[in-house]
């Protein structure tokens, strides 16, 4: 498989670099990575340093931390506990340096935040990360809304915070440690093991002393002398210019990295910190039973090939990390954009020596903790501690610090079709027909980089695309869309207009002398790389968009930034070197992880400002940071078409969305490869329900639109695009709740079931909000799956409304045409189930609503409705109601805020329309069976058909609108 159709290499570099590339990768469906092109810790000077210091602590008796809070430095005012942190061991040192500064927040949200700094060093660290990464500036939690309960001559301090007081935050000075305690049970705690450790800046000159926080306290001090001294030469290895492969890093301010571990007391599943193709509850990467040897790294990269079940890392990096057990759920969010590595080890163990034997003839049960040791290149110790004490209110408390999702335009959540490449116009055009031809919906068409001249982002290959205003045209005119690639890396040659202005406002990445522009080699051959941490480039990007500029772009054409790790083919590890310098001397090694995400940001500011329309912006990235949700959407980049990568993505995802990001996807299909039609099915069946819903292709693969198998698969996809549709209502009043509360979209089993333990490592099926299960089928020939319905209330069929009742596991059938797919008890689902072309052709189709009734007979949901295109909904322009069945009576009643609607503005007509827009069908689920509707004095007939003891009752026109308070008797 090579790596693209670079067909014509311009320069023998170009060669050398496409065989290079072919040698390894031309391995047809066979997933090969690379992987001696990517870093092991070992590989990696601070992971390797950090994890030996682990090894010491581990290794020495009665290891303790050298850090200690000196005590009479401790204080706490105005919702700040600060003090100094002293090395003890560095004490004793010469060079002995100050101390670091400790500060810990207690928010107003009910999250805490921990930072450990160095002060005056002797050049600043880096602390622009909160810059970006937080939206707000956040309040602190008021005197009276916490409590001191105590400050010991040890220096013990405990705060009583949250809004019932439940939580305790316990500083304990010698050794230095913070636990954080629900209802006075242990829940997250720092320092715990002692890897707490800072590298000071040094001078490369003053190398002979020793300037590192780190040490170790034994009892038997020869015996671990010995030991020490062969750790502290492990310790000191890499400081400075660090080889990797062909390319050196330079690092010239030394070694500037931390770690330090935190502890999920009493918890035995942790999920999070994606990027990686693995499962949704993370696995032990330390131990002896650890399934994994390395830890997950947390480093932006273009990955080809990747592998699955592996903790390397991939395109993009959040480092939230959720913890759960059955009494409780804590989160933390490790603000660093650096390269960053986390263990993870599972343990039953009690630290007491003794004590698990004890447990064990005594058949106490011992605590599962999870253990998880941070570590970062560069920067100050930065992380948010989350109690929750619900996972909603984690969601929300993480949200108000780092964004929620945009509200989708409603396009943006149908069906996209895209490959690597249409060809021209006419494959446009064909492409197009043909869905239209076989009655399948699809709202957006893709164009890949060979749509551009000579990959010069912003034109279009005039020969293959002559009119590109018009094939948009076209396209709107059945309420279609249009998405281009747009990569941040700009081919540099001066007659390209991008290239030549960029070039004259002095807006790329700098080498490492800080001076001359960095060039590296990409897609075009060589290339520059715009510096997004510059305002003057991002606002100069942004306006390229602007449709003078964009010449051809039309309000119907929407971007797709790739390649934004920054991949550069070039590169150490494919990507940007570390010592290039962003705007404001930044090394690039403090805000890798960022980088991609200030390209989405900035393209997402040019779609905004380039209409006059107020049109929110849709762009797609393959990047992503805490933060990203803010910009759009991101897919999971290069997968295969393979049975085991449909399976990794519905875990992929779940992470994704658990840290923040609900508006991912999946390329259907596998974007390597040539998926055989059985596979392609059940991808489509699956894909329906990813939030960002995408068909992509190599440019190698043979083509796939949805209608090329023939039968009985064109049927079969066209039924699952159908559905997806029949749910747009449904998914975007997800999407609205996202944007409020961060509320994932898809989710886990325990987000929906926190308290049942049998889905806590569950990640083959999932929920879509509150009210759907999903099953995939990813295996080849499998027509019956194991569904396991939490709860105790019934499922329905969403096709055929056939009951199962929880809790328990199942045996389903799951044909070829279509996945088991279920609706829970006490919730209502709105529906539009006529096909159309497009999402745009639905909007003034009326509605069906989905009650499934629960045992005591009660349901409820809600819909919201907007424009489905502008900003106005941030000024009120919406409506969002609840349904409500309770005692009989199925009601609908207004739940927007208060205030809501802006001073002076007016419900949009289109909006009115919508609210006015008919029920035309009720669908009752789970109700001994049903005679009359009864509204007001009129009466509605019911018709139910009794199915393995489930009524399915049908209520045709009961004639009430969507948008109005209505009540009607069920009887
Ligand atoms: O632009 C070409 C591809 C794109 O189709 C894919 O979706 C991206 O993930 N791109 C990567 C670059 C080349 C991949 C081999």
């Amino acid at each position: 498989m090579s790596r693209g159709n670079e067909r014509k290499p311009t320069s023998t570099k170009a060669i050398v670099l496409r065989s290079v590339l072919a040698l390894g990768l031309a391995l047809g469906c066979v997933n090969a990575v690379k992987r001696e092109d990517f870093k092991t810790c070992a590989q990696s000077g601070f992971c390797a340093r950090n994890r030996a210091y682990a090894d010491l602590a581990k290794d020495t008796p009665q290891w303790t931390s050298p850090f200690q809070l000196n005590p009479s430095s401790l204080r706490l005012q105005k919702g700040i506990i600060s003090g100094d942190l002293l090395n003890i061991q560095e004490e004793q040192l010469p060079a002995s340096g100050k101390a670091l500064s400790f500060e810990l927040h207690l928010l107003d949200t009910e999250a805490v935040r921990v930072r450990i700094n160095e002060v005056d060093p002797i050049k600043p660290r880096y602390d622009g990360v909160q810059d970006t990464v937080l939206i707000r500036p956040y309040g602190y939690s008021s005197e009276g809304q916490y409590e001191r309960l105590s400050k010991d001559d040890n220096g013990v301090l405990s705060v009583k915070y949250g809004s019932e007081g439940q939580n305790t935050v316990k500083i304990t000075s010698a050794p230095f440690k913070v636990e954080f305690l629900v209802n006075g049970v242990s829940t997250v705690i720092l320092n715990e093991e002692g890897l707490l450790r800072f590298e000071r800046l040094r001078n490369k000159e003053a190398e002979s002393e020793k300037l590192v926080d780190q040490g170790a306290q034994g009892e038997q001090e020869g015996e671990i002398q010995i030991e020490k001294s062969a750790l502290e030469l492990k310790l000191e290895e890499n400081l400075w210019d660090e080889r990797f492969k062909d390319n050196t890093d330079s690092k010239p301010r030394g070694p500037e990295s931390f770690g330090m571990d935190i502890t999920f007391s009493g918890i035995s599943h942790v999920y999070g910190i994606p990027e990686h193709a693995t499962s949704l509850s993370l696995k032990s990467t330390r131990g002896p039973d650890a399934p994994y040897t390395e830890p997950y790294r947390l480093y932006n990269l273009d990955v080809f090939e990747y592998e699955i079940d592996n903790p390397m890392a991939l395109y993009g990096s959040i480092p939230f990390m959720m913890g759960h057990s059955k009494n409780s759920t804590a989160a933390v969010f490790w603000m660093n954009a650096a390269e960053t590595w986390i263990d993870v080890e599972k343990t039953n163990e009690d630290k007491a020596s003794g004590l698990l034997s004890w447990i064990k003839t005594k058949k106490v049960t011992p605590t599962p903790t999870t253990k998880t040791h941070w570590i970062s290149e560069s920067g100050v110790l930065d992380v948010f501690v989350f109690l929750g004490p619900t996972q909603r209110d984690i969601f929300r408390q993480y949200a108000s610090l780092v964004g929620t999702t945009a509200m989708p335009q409603s396009f943006a959540i149908a069906y996209h079709q895209c490959r690597w490449n249409y060809n021209t116009q006419q494959d446009v055009a064909e492409v197009d027909a043909g869905f239209d031809e076989h009655d399948i919906p699809y709202d957006v068409l893709w164009l890949d980089i060979e749509h551009t001249n000579g990959k010069r982002y912003f034109t279009w290959d005039d020969a293959k695309f002559p009119n590109p205003a018009d094939m948009q045209l076209s396209l709107g005119a059945k309420g279609r869309k249009m998405v281009t690639i747009i990569d941040p890396h700009i081919k540099k040659d001066s007659g390209y207009h991008v290239s030549k202005q960029g070039t004259e406002l002095d807006v790329y990445i700098k080498n490492k002398d800080g001076d001359t522009d960095f060039d590296g080699w990409c897609w075009p051959g060589n290339s520059n790389w715009i510096d997004f941490y510059n305002p003057k480039a991002r606002d100069w990007w942004a306006s390229n968009f602007n449709y003078d500029k964009y010449v051809g772009s039309t309000k119907n054409l929407f971007t797709w930034n790739d390649m934004n790790e920054p991949s550069v083919f070039s590169g150490p590890e494919i990507t940007i070197p570390k010592d290039v310098i962003h705007y404001g001397n930044v090394e690039h090694r403090n805000v890798h992880n960022l980088y991609g995400t200030m390209f989405h940001s900035a393209t997402a500011q040019g779609l905004t400002q380039r209409n006059e329309t107020n049109q929110r912006p849709f762009v797609l990235s393959r990047a992503f940071f805490a933060g990203t949700q803010r910009y759009g959407a991101i897919w999971t980049g290069d997968n295969t078409a393979t049975w085991e990568h449909l399976e990794i993505a519905s875990p992929m995802l779940l992470t994704i969305g658990l840290a923040g990001v609900p508006f991912s996807g999946a390329d259907v299909g596998g974007f390597f490869g040539n998926p055989e039609p059985e596979l392609l099915t059940r991808w489509y069946q699956a894909g329906i329900y990813y939030p960002f819903f995408r068909a992509h292709a190599h440019l190698d693969s043979k083509r796939r639109e949805p209608w090329l198998f023939g039968e009985p698969y064109t049927t079969q996809i066209r039924e699952a695009v159908r559905t997806r549709y029949t749910f747009l209502p449904f998914w975007y009043t997800l999407f609205q709740e996202a944007s409020v509360d961060g509320m994932p979209i898809i989710r886990p089993m325990f987000t929906e079931f926190p308290e049942d333990e049998a889905v806590f490592g569950m990640d083959d099926q999932y929920m879509v909000g509150d009210a759907l299960l999903v099953k995939p089928v990813t295996k080849a020939g499998v027509t019956r799956s194991t569904v396991y319905f939490a709860g105790n209330e019934k499922w329905f069929d969403i096709k055929d409304y056939s009951v199962q009742q929880g809790p328990g596991a199942k045996e389903i059938a799951s044909p070829a045409n279509k996945i088991p797919v279920y609706q829970r008890a006490g919730t209502i689902i709105p529906r539009r189930e006529r096909p159309r072309r497009s999402s745009k052709a639905m909007e003034n189709d009326p509605f069906t609503l989905v009650i499934a009734l629960d045992s005591k007979g009660e349901a409820s949901g809600k819909i919201y409705l907007d424009d489905g295109e502008t900003f106005d909904y941030q000024s009120g322009d919406y409506l969002l109601r609840e349904f409500r069945v309770s005692k009989g009576v199925l009601s609908s009643h207004d739940i927007k805020p208060a205030g809501a609607l802006a001073q002076g503005k007016k419900i949009s007509e289109f909006v009115q329309r919508v609210g006015g827009l008919r029920i035309e069908r009720l669908v009752i689920l789970g109700s001994a069976g049903l005679k009359t509707v009864r509204v007001g004095d009129r009466t509605v007939s019911v018709s139910c058909v009794k199915t393995a003891g489930n009524h399915v009752c049908t209520v045709k026109e009961p004639q009430v609108a969507i948008g109005e308070d209505f009540s009607l008797q069920l009887e």
